[in-house]
């Protein structure tokens, strides 16, 4: 289908704990958008390909050591590397649909149990990056997530870790700032499809609704 010409594109986040199924979901998300005729590009943090995504990816293998304060201001770094390029496609009216983002950075570094790094801690160097217009986290309990493919090669792939995300994930629903406000939680246990048909319910009308101008420019 020929994209029509729209006010501006949608800024779409899916998170969740590793093996939720975030990639499998966004591949998805991005074909029925485009499928319906809209302009639509995926991202995903960390982005391993730039000289930071490098050194977070030496850390994540566990080749590099690093200080939590250190690893975590990488991961920020990170995002503010495409901080300009998401405004600029969004301004272009490309829908983006990202696979993770400051989200992740709060809680897996909150997660550490570092009693120096708090949560709001962990906030602090992303405020100011482009505020997602819907965040869908997928919600999978630990022992799924580690019965699905390829689980424990990488540093966080561990039970207890994970158990401590999920619990941080749903606590920020409790918040009553900008990141509950944001964020609608997904069953990630059902099937691939099903999954894919909650997801659709809760972001083809955002996407709608920004593209023809209802919503604002992008917050931050
Ligand atoms: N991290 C951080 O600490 N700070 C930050 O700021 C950021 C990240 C951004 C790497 O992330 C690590 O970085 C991560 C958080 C931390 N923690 N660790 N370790 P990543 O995104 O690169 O890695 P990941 O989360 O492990 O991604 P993943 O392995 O690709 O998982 P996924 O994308 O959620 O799942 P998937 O690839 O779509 O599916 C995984 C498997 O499950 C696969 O075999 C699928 O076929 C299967 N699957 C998917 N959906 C289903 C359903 N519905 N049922 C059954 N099976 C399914």
């Amino acid at each position: 289908q020929q994209a029509r010409p729209v006010s501006r594109g949608a800024f779409i986040v899916v998170e969740g704990l590793d093996r939720a199924g975030k990639t499998t979901q966004v591949k998805r998300l991005c074909d029925s958008l485009y499928a319906q005729g809209h302009n639509v590009k995926m991202i995903r943090f960390p982005d391993r390909t730039t000289p930071v995504g490098k050194m977070i990816d030496g850390y994540l293998q566990s080749k590099a050591q690093l200080d939590d304060h250190s690893i975590h201001l990488l991961f920020s770094a990170n995002r503010w590397e495409k901080a300009a390029w998401i405004k600029g496609q969004i301004s272009q009216g490309y829908t983006i649909i990202c696979d993770r983002y400051y989200y992740s950075g709060m809680v897996y570094s909150a997660a550490k149990q570092n009693p120096a790094l708090s949560l709001g801690w962990a906030r602090s160097p992303d405020v100011g990056l482009p505020r997602p217009d819907r965040m869908i986290f997928l919600d999978l309990d630990a022992k799924e997530a580690e019965a699905r493919g390829g689980y424990g090669e990488e540093k966080y792939e561990k039970r207890s870790m994970q158990e401590r995300v999920r619990e941080l994930f749903l606590g920020l629903l409790l918040k009553g700032e900008e990141e509950s406000t944001d964020m609608v939680v997904v069953d990630a246990g059902q099937s691939v499809e099903h999954v894919a048909h909650a997801i659709w319910k809760e972001t083809s009308g955002v996407v709608q609704s920004v593209e023809s101008g209802s919503r604002k420019q992008i917050g931050t």
